[in-house]
């Protein structure tokens, strides 16, 4: 059974995580304080629940847990490590109803923050803390038998989650080279809070590029259109969008259906490094976008019909990024469709077929829908689609990125900030630009090589 680490940096990392935590509890069916009580025998109870080592370590194993008092008797940890330079939101899990989930060596805080500075985050934090952010590293891998990867979640528009958080992917590469690193990063949504997003997204993006496995980003200003769309197509009252709560459930949703088929059981169970093997022809065309169908937010669950869902999760209006790997114009470097809960192998490829008349495919790859079926679905329902596509109309994303970079660099706005940490090199911000340029040419030679289609029935 595959073993995850989480390592949530900065503000939005950690509050991600902190949804993150109650998700996967309920997903094993260990009930909190809210839950209405369990509809699972025991016996499902013990089966659901023999893959929480997956993200759990435990003193003493009991046969099942019904609450969350269960499991602390039995000294279960999270497989967290808990990093911001600032305290505020990392201080919350101390004193928490979870706080006995969270190992106190994985939590590392500082103060007062990056101040929203990539470079303070990397060139500066990033080697202070180096050896106890390594220390504490090996602390919980030692307690793992079967690593599978670690899963990093931090935000791109702030300082920490950009600088440390990136500083710590190439940290994990230079000494866990053979241990897998993916990394569910937030783009902000570009009407920003953040004056100096741009430049944080920007190198964060570049390094990225260069030290993860795989990355499956997310752009709040998608996120926030599905939470409206759900919640005023579904129901009358619309989800407060308070400190970022419908739109976090969605990116830990995504994160439970990506770990699903290494953590369970299935008929044709996908792994995380098939997804690397499958997805990524080349090492820098290492983006993946993600979607998903149904979504299930705090006041309403979206319903489709099953033969609905792979199209669905596949399609513009359920991806967590602004794309459309449908559209005619992109091209498909591979494609993984996981059903969850009731998908018979027929079904699924059903589905499959009339997907790929959808797709234009690189002539390499033209047979690359690769198929899982995870018999849990998520809690709360009976089935659901998880899509993940390597496709060039992840130039969007790129495209905005460089443009709001350029948009302050043509006038050297705000350089001074990242030229005064010392650590930094002024060269940085010329080498960003033509890395970001010389990434999305990539795509673009690939987007000029003739497609493969598929005939439409
Ligand atoms: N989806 C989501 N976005 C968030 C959340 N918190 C902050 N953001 C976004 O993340 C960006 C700011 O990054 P933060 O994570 O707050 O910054 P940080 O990593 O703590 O870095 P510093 O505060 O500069 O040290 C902004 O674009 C916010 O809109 C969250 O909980 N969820
Ligand atoms: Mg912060």
């Amino acid at each position: 059974m595959s073993e995850f680490i989480v390592i949530q940096v900065g503000q939005c990392g950690n509050q991600i995580g902190s949804c993150f935590l109650p998700e996967i509890l309920q997903e094993y069916d260990v009930k909190l304080s809210h839950d209405p009580p369990s509809k699972c025998s025991k016996r499902d109870k013990t089966d659901l629940q023999q893959y929480m080592y997956s993200f759990f370590n435990f003193g003493t194993k009991a046969a099942t847990f019904d609450t969350l008092s269960d499991l602390l008797r039995s000294n279960a940890k999270a497989r967290f490590l808990c990093i911001d330079m600032e305290d505020s939101v990392v201080a919350r899990f101390r004193a928490g109803k979870f706080r006995d989930l969270y190992d106190k060596k994985c939590l590392i805080t500082n103060y007062p923050g990056s101040g929203n500075n990539w470079a303070e985050g990397y060139c500066s934090h990033g080697p202070k803390y180096k050896q106890k952010i390594l220390n504490a590293v090996q602390y919980v891998v030692e307690q793992c038998d079967n690593l599978n990867g670690f899963l990093l979640l931090f935000s791109m528009g702030g300082g920490t989650g950009s600088g440390l958080g990136t500083f710590i992917v190439k940290l994990l590469a230079d000494h866990y080279p053979s241990v897998e690193r993916f990394i569910v990063c937030v783009y902000p949504t570009g009407t920003e809070d953040v004056i100096t997003a741009p430049y944080n997204m920007a190198f964060a993006t570049q390094e990225l590029v260069n030290s993860a496995t795989c990355v499956f980003p997310v752009e709040n200003k998608a996120l926030l259109d599905i939470v409206f769309r759900q919640t005023s197509r579904y129901c009358d009252r619309v989800s407060p969008f308070g400190p970022f709560e419908d739109v976090n459930k969605i990116i830990v949703d995504m994160v439970l259906h990506l770990t699903s088929g290494s953590r369970f059981g299935g008929k044709m169970n996908i792994d995380m490094n098939d997804i690397n093997t499958n997805m990524v022809p080349f090492p820098k065309l290492n983006f993946l976008l993600s979607g998903f169908s149904p979504f299930v937010l705090k006041y309403v669950t979206s319903k489709h019909l099953k033969n609905e869902l792979s199209l669905m999760a596949s399609s513009r209006s359920c991806q967590l990024v602004k794309a459309d790997p449908l559209d005619s114009r992109s091209t498909s470097m591979g494609v993984t469709l996981l059903g969850r809960g009731k998908f018979s192998v027929n079904d699924m490829r059903n589905y499959v077929d009339k997907l790929k008349t959808r797709l234009r495919f690189a002539p390499w790859s033209s047979k690359a829908v690769k198929v899982g079926l995870c018999d849990v679905p998520p809690k709360g329902l009976d089935f659901s689609v998880f899509s993940l596509s390597n496709s060039t109309s992840v130039l969007n994303l790129f495209d905005e990125v460089l443009s709001q970079f350029m948009k302050l660099y043509k006038r050297k706005a705000h350089v001074h900030h990242y030229t005064a940490v010392s650590e930094f090199d002024i060269q940085n911000f010329k080498q960003c630009q033509n890395d970001l340029n010389d990434f999305i040419q990539l795509y673009r030679d690939v987007e000029k090589i003739k497609p493969f289609t598929f005939n439409k029935r």
